[in-house]
């Protein structure tokens, strides 16, 4: 941290030094975030149920008790025993800000080898729609793992490191009775929905269908199978901090045949809890055989 302080506020947490940080959170070993707020808050329910019911000695909240320990409307952040599950918000300032305050606030609590994982939504490319990407690499709009950010008037660029480790590991979890792909592979991010994904659907566009699909195979070429709008920010702010991460996205569709979510809301729904199915597998498993894990 550049500075020091009296008191540290994190501001978009609405937490700050001044609350018992150590008392609050020093056991946190896992920090799972994605961007909405409700499936955020359906993981840490998701996560209780499952350590409730495993043979684990750890303090957890009853559901009942199961609170949103963030003080703004920024972000949410539920507590499950040794699982911080928070919201990112969409695109990369929103999962930045919430990074460098998620990251100061595990330092002060005095947390040790805690593991990042974003847990998310995707377009996929050539997958079957439902399938699950599990970030190999992060990429930016030209195939490039890195995050570029200007600082002080200059543009400055980073490596995307993700834990290939913990990557294999949460691939290991998935079952062959699942019924739904899992790869690993390379994401790219970009810095919008619509014209950054090639998208012809939104408000504003002056590309063809074949401009777009001309960049979608190149994309393809490349190894990219899936694409989302946070994975490099997150994987080169996880690892400047020396923090283990992955990232799992599901896939809403393939974006080589549209560019609209067209499934049911109830298969939407069952396909976001795939990502959570597959890391809360590992979670378990981590904290099972914690030699084995990590
Ligand atoms: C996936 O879904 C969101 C856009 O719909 C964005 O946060 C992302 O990365
Ligand atoms: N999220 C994205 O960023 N892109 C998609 O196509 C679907 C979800």
């Amino acid at each position: 941290m550049a500075r020091t302080m009296s008191e540290d506020v994190l501001s978009h947490l609405g937490l700050s030094t001044t609350d018992d940080l150590v008392g609050m959170f020093k056991d946190v070993k896992f920090v799972c975030c994605g961007g909405s707020a409700t499936r955020m808050e359906n993981f840490a329910k998701f996560i209780l149920k499952k350590l409730s019911s495993s043979h684990l000695k750890i303090d957890l909240p009853t559901e009942q008790n199961l609170r949103n320990i963030c003080r703004t409307d920024r972000y949410v952040m539920y507590k499950v025993g040794p699982v911080l599950s928070i919201s990112h918000g969409m695109g990369m300032p929103s999962m930045s800000i919430m990074l460098n305050e998620v990251i100061k606030l595990i330092r002060y609590a005095t947390c040790t080898d805690v593991v990042f994982i974003r847990i998310g939504t995707s377009g996929g490319l050539g997958l079957a729609p439902g399938s699950v990407v599990i970030t190999g690499e992060a990429v930016n709009y030209e195939f490039k793992p890195i995050y570029q950010l200007p600082v002080l008037g200059h543009m400055r660029s980073w490596q995307t490191t993700l834990s290939r480790d913990v990557a294999e590991a949460i691939k290991a979890c998935a079952l062959p009775d699942d019924g739904y792909d899992v790869v690993i592979n390379k994401t790219m991010a970009t810095d919008d929905f619509y014209e950054g994904q090639g998208r012809l659907d939104g408000a504003l566009c002056d590309y063809t269908e074949e401009d777009k699909m001309d960049y979608l195979k190149e994309a393809y070429r490349n190894g990219v199978r899936n694409i989302e709008m946070e994975s490099t920010c997150f994987a080169s702010i996880t690892s400047r901090a020396n923090i283990k991460a992955a990232v799992v996205c599901v896939t809403f569709l393939d974006r080589l045949h549209g560019d609209q979510v067209t499934a049911t809301k109830e298969t939407v729904q069952q396909w976001q809890e795939r990502p959570q199915q597959l890391v809360a597998r590992y979670i378990l498993k981590c904290l099972e055989e914690p030699q084995g894990m990590k």
